[in-house]
């Protein structure tokens, strides 16, 4: 018989071909000589979903009809960067597809470059989920992300004058292919109104709640593909819109544009990402984010529980909740109020499901990120919640008082609400009073929960904390970023390492080969030329890839200490001014990474990197010497360029403020060598490497807190150290802002008055440090070998472990496999 291949499913280059053309003539509507770029790229995609949906389809099927235990996600962001390449990855058609699109003279890099990326998140905390929901799809666990389909993600950052510029990101502008409406599964949200109470028919005490609006959440599906798995999961995104009902009444009444009016304020809910990262504003629209996000995710739940015939007292065998921050942390008076007032369960009913169910992670120390709501405000959006919220508060506080009798301080310690002057709603004591498990980031940030943020709730409940060292995906980071890297370690070691991180470790015995550590620098000048192309391209600027490239690719922010690394570049650069003869490898410093638009310290930092790359690139004397490199619009596919060519990974921030990071991983990954404090992940990564294949700088967490303790003067380390005082002095005198002395003068200011970073007591030891870089690096087979050692110890650093320990320690969810149907 002749077996003909499905053109939705086939494999082989001549039926993806067909289908590729097929799908550019009935999707897009256009003929080879009048298609574009982005025409061809829509094709294309549209052939890659299409092999997805088989796989959506039969994971979806199992799934209901075994009611197979979820975790569901929940997270205000999702940082999914391109969605092609990866896809292609986990299907394990990249080659074949790479070269049907050639037979018809297409070539797929260009291709994969016309597609907007993804970006709903702000950093680290967006980009794990992405992780995440991939190794969850890996490792074939039942998932479902929640999350909101910001119709602007982060902004794009374009430099003008050296300075950010913000550009809204219309990523949505010419369609998203990765995605499937389903208006059939929209929700109602309410807002604001009043609460009344009520006695039921069976004589029970109600509450009914009167909003004052009403908005619609829509959700749209895309598909999470498991790497060479049939698991195909769903992350599952919010958009708000206008209620049919609403518009129809003002219709009626006749105020046409007022009804178009509401419409316009309604759909605002998912208009924008808040570009903040680390900081909290306490901002109205943001609270009816969460929400709206988290409300339509939870009745999206009981539907599905309700779909596949379970009780609702078996909510919490059918899902478990992970809350990524405090941002969905609403959930714990939110599904309050749906199991007892939508379902009328008995408040103990409730809470008992409630508190089973959810579990929370926290991911960050900073004191300004923790999310507090003015309770006027909180109110006035939702009332029933705040009612919930004091009923919970009440109940907790009765425990905590038995507990602990005569201790009022601990009291109003603990207390969701904190009364110390205007009032506010704790989000992170709701989520910690509500969920069964509290979860660091790394392991250090879990201690310093303990003994810290969260000391009273770790008094009250050591058995909920427990930590979870994250991780990031080898198969975005590392087999579609660096496919060279990649190749190699195929060759090596075989290919299982992409799903079993840990074999890896094999690449240990190899570290001493000569021919072996050849080919693995010159993959690494390879990596390292495509950058430097892209940076003459991108910077107009002549690249040395022989230089040793350190990068510094993260957000801006004070407490990563950016401006730590420039002290150290003006340092250099004064001494090579000083003495020409000077032995040290020439340099490029490569920086990227976006400051909140309203940051205007981190904005300044921006500003320092481009006017000291100004005068350095400009200096005669320091060509072939010294180069500064600032990247704009870091976001996703610019990390994927970035780290398979970088040498040196900066991660510097102070001790105690980083809660794990997840770059240094990437970086580390790809076969960078850190120089780094004691902070987050940074001292498992050590541990795992070596301490002689790491460059370790600075004040731990505990001297940290000490010197803070005994009174730190940033004064008397800039009188005590010469070169330090020369380089803030050139900065305030206008060196790096053409003569201004104005610009940096709030920077170096606070920086000489309160330094709370305390970037000037480190400043010493990690100029030390980069001396002991710059002379490993001069020494090739000594770099080469801690190149290759810390590749071979990355193995723990894979989301594929972090969700094995979630699995087992928190979720107890077990592995799904799918059959294909067809
Ligand atoms: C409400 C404003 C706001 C916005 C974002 C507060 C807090 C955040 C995030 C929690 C910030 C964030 O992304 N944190 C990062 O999370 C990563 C993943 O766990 C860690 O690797 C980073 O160290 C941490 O800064």
């Amino acid at each position: 018989a002749v077996q003909v291949e499905d053109d939705r499913t086939g494999l082989t280059p001549e039926t993806l071909k067909r289908a590729f053309l097929d799908n550019l003539f009935y999707i897009q509507g256009k003929f080879p000589r009048l298609a574009t770029q982005h025409d061809y790229y829509m094709a294309l995609a549209y052939t890659v979903r299409d092999r997805l949906l088989q796989r959506w389809i039969s994971t979806a099927a199992a799934y209901t009809e075994q009611g197979s235990r979820t975790v569901a996600y929940l997270s205000a962001e999702f940082l999914m960067g391109p969605q092609l390449g990866h896809n292609l990855v986990n299907l394990g058609i990249y080659d074949i597809v790479q070269q049907a699109v050639a037979d018809l003279g297409l070539n797929l890099d260009e291709l994969m470059e016309q597609e907007a990326e993804p970006g709903l998140g702000n950093g680290g905390l967006g980009r794990l989920a992405a992780c995440y929901l991939d190794s969850m799809a890996t490792l074939e666990v039942p998932s479902l992300g929640y999350g909101i389909r910001y119709e602007f993600g982060i902004f794009r950052q374009d430099i003008r004058n050296g300075q950010q510029v913000e550009v809204t990101d219309k990523w949505l502008r010419l369609g998203n292919p990765w995605e499937l409406p389903r208006p059939e599964w929209a929700v109602d949200v309410k807002l604001g109104g009043h609460t009344e109470a009520y006695t039921d028919r069976s004589g029970r005490y109600r509450v009914r709640w009167i909003p004052y609006q009403v908005i619609k959440g829509v959700p749209y599906d895309m598909p999470i593909a498991g790497y060479r798995t049939n698991t195909c999961n769903t992350l599952r995104l919010w958009s708000a819109q206008a209620p049919e009902a609403f518009d129809f009444e003002i219709f009626n009444s006749g105020d046409y544009l007022g009804a178009v009016q509401d419409k316009l304020s309604s759909e605002n809910l998912s208009k924008v990402l808040y570009p903040n990262d680390n900081i909290s504003q306490g901002k109205r629209l943001r609270l009816a984010q969460q929400i709206f996000f988290v409300s339509c995710s939870l009745q999206d739940m009981l539907r599905i529980l309700a779909r596949q015939g379970l009780a609702l007292s078996q909510f919490s065998q059918k899902f478990v909740i992970q809350l990524n921050d405090t941002h969905p942390a609403v959930t714990v008076a939110e599904l309050m109020r749906l199991l007892m007032d939508e379902h009328g369960l008995s408040w103990d009913a409730a809470w008992d499901i409630t508190q089973r169910s959810i579990a929370y992670t926290n991911h960050t120390l900073m004191p300004e990120a923790l999310e507090k709501w003015p309770v006027d405000m909180f109110g006035q959006l939702l009332p029933r919640h705040l009612e919930i919220i004091y009923e919970i508060n009440h109940r907790f506080l009765e425990q905590v008082r038995a507990r602990f009798p005569d201790d009022s301080d601990r009291l109003r310690r603990l207390s969701l609400i904190d009364e110390s002057g205007e009032r506010y709603v704790r989000m992170a004591h709701l989520a910690c009073v509500g969920s069964f498990s509290i979860n660091g980031v790394a392991a250090l940030h879990t201690e310093l929960l303990k003994q810290d943020v969260l000391k009273d709730f770790y008094e009250l409940y050591p058995e909920k904390f427990n930590s979870k060292t994250n991780g990031v995906t080898p198969r975005r980071f590392m087999v579609l970023s660096n496919p060279r890297q990649t190749e190699m370690l195929n060759r090596t070691i075989g290919d299982t390492w992409v799903s079993r991180l840990d074999e890896l470790k094999r690449l240990e015995a190899k570290a001493e080969d000569p021919s072996f550590q050849h080919d693995w620098h010159m993959i690494k000048q390879a990596n390292k030329g495509d950058l430097a192309n892209y940076m003459a391209k991108q910077n107009g600027l002549v690249i040395n890839p022989e230089s040793l490239f350190d990068v510094q690719v993260k957000r801006i922010h004070e407490y990563k200490r950016q401006h730590l690394n420039v002290l150290h570049i003006i340092t250099l650069y004064h001494r090579l001014k000083a003495s020409p003869n000077l032995e040290v490898p020439p340099r490029t410093f490569i920086f990227g990474g976006k400051a909140a638009p309203g940051y205007h310290v981190a904005k300044l930092m921006i500003r320092l990197v481009n006017g000291v790359a100004e005068v350095i690139n400009h200096d005669p004397a320091m060509r072939d010497r010294l180069k500064v490199v600032f990247l704009r619009n870091f976001n996703v596919r610019l990390a994927q360029r970035i780290y398979p060519a970088a040498d040196l990974s900066e991660q510097i921030s102070m001790a105690g403020k980083e809660a794990s990071g997840t770059g240094n991983m990437k970086f580390a990954l790809n076969g960078a060598v850190t120089i780094g404090t004691l902070d987050g992940a940074n001292v498992e990564i050590r541990d795992e490497v070596g301490a002689e294949n790491f460059f370790l700088f600075g004040l731990t967490a505990p001297e940290v807190y000490a010197l803070k303790a005994q009174g730190y003067n940033p004064w008397d380390y800039y009188q005590g150290d010469p070169e330090l005082k020369q380089a803030l002095d050139s900065i305030l005198v206008g060196t790096f802002s053409r003569g201004d002395g104005e610009v940096f003068k709030p920077l170096i200011d606070s920086l000489l008055n309160w330094d709370p970073y305390l970037l000037l007591a480190d400043y010493q030891d990690y100029v030390a440090c980069q001396e002991r870089v710059g002379q490993a690096f001069c020494d090739r087979t000594h770099w080469t070998r801690m190149s290759i050692l810390n590749v071979a110890r990355m193995g723990l650093f894979s989301s594929d472990r972090s969700i094995q320990d979630y699995c087992r320690d928190v979720w107890r969810t077990p592995a799904v496999p799918i059959e294909l149907t067809d």
